[in-house]
């Protein structure tokens, strides 16, 4: 592993107590959960790679058309000179469209729970953009106040990067206090960049979240290993399956684990007991319109400059000033 980053590398990395905690709680509630972050440990990213590759799931590849065609004149918005941010960095593949263009960045501080995920697209970018001061951040981006603080110490333009529709991962309501609070760290003349997943035919969202070739099955049943490895928990793995579809009410996409049969399951010495049927919710991915989407920003005292869409209308990628 190269060093050039050591000196400004923050590790704010959570626990296994945090998983363990934050699993516990979950579990115990009527519609038992799991945040969704807990689907990235170093197994579940290198499989969601390969969920952003697949034919059924079109969002990547929209959002890629998106910055491939217009990074230019997302760069030329964002002026010279800016601090470029990304919460949930991972790969960090999105990023480069963008630091390709952009005049002058002052640096960039990927966020990113996954330790060796974050310290691998930090050596890549280094080769990659010598002159490019990076701050990694090992942290887990929806918990963090300290961030804001920390980082929006240093004055100068702001951006922060959201790629990915990661937005849609949180409730409007949570989208809205995440917004507020990242925003707190922008001066005038900051703002966020976010890619967020266009409303679209149920049958669409469907085969985007349980694809033909059974990879998103495998990504979130990969929640379960981890919490068998991690935690100790005696999750059998063939009594769950997947299960994804478009919740047109809510506007989300949502992800769960079903238990097959009637059955308990130990995490150290607690048990929970499944019905057959009986899911754990593990993702929701809201979807939502261009205006929808801009209104929800409103709320977070964020204005739409402009927005990007790809060639089918899938995607859309926005920036807003504060
Ligand atoms: C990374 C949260 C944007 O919601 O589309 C992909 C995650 N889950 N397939 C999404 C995901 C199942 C993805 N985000």
């Amino acid at each position: 592993m190269k060093t050039e980053f050591d000196s400004s590398y923050m590790d704010l990395a959570p626990q296994s107590s945090t998983l363990l905690s934050e699993v516990l709680v979950g579990l115990s509630k009527h519609q038992k959960s799991i945040p969704p972050k807990f689907l990235y440990d170093k197994a579940g990213s290198e499989i969601f790679e390969k969920i952003c590759d697949l034919r059924d799931y079109y969002p990547t590849r929209a959002e890629k058309e998106i910055l491939q065609t217009y990074a230019g004149e997302m760069a030329e918005m964002i002026g010279p000179g800016a601090l470029i941010i990304e919460p949930g960095s991972g790969a960090g593949e999105k990023v480069r469209y963008l630091l390709k263009e952009l005049q002058d960045p002052s640096g960039f501080v990927p966020i990113e729970i996954e330790r060796e995920i974050l310290l691998r697209m930090t050596s890549e970018l280094i080769e990659e953009f010598p002159d490019l001061n990076i701050t990694p951040v090992c942290a887990d981006f929806t918990q963090m106040l300290q961030l804001p603080i920390t980082v929006g110490m240093k004055n100068g333009k702001k951006v922060i990067f959201f790629p990915g529709s990661t937005i849609g991962n949180l409730s409007p309501e949570e989208a809205i206090d995440f917004l507020t609070q990242y925003g707190e760290m922008l001066s005038t003349g900051g703002g966020f960049l976010i890619g967020a997943d266009l409303k679209k035919d149920s049958a669409t969202l469907k085969r985007a979240y349980d694809d033909s070739e059974g990879v998103t099955a495998e990504f979130n049943m990969n929640l379960l290993r981890r919490l068998n490895r991690e935690v100790g928990a005696s999750f059998d793995l063939n009594n769950f399956e997947h299960e994804a579809f478009y919740n047109e009410d809510m506007g989300r996409v949502e992800m769960h684990l079903k238990s097959k049969v009637p059955q308990l399951v130990r995490i150290n010495r607690t048990v929970f007991r499944f019905n057959e049927g009986e899911t754990i919710h593990t993702e929701n991915s809201y979807k939502y319109s261009e205006d929808e989407f801009a209104e929800l920003c409103a709320h977070a005292g964020l204005v739409l400059r402009k927005c990007w869409k790809d060639s089918k209308n899938l995607f859309c990628v926005y920036y807003f000033e504060k």
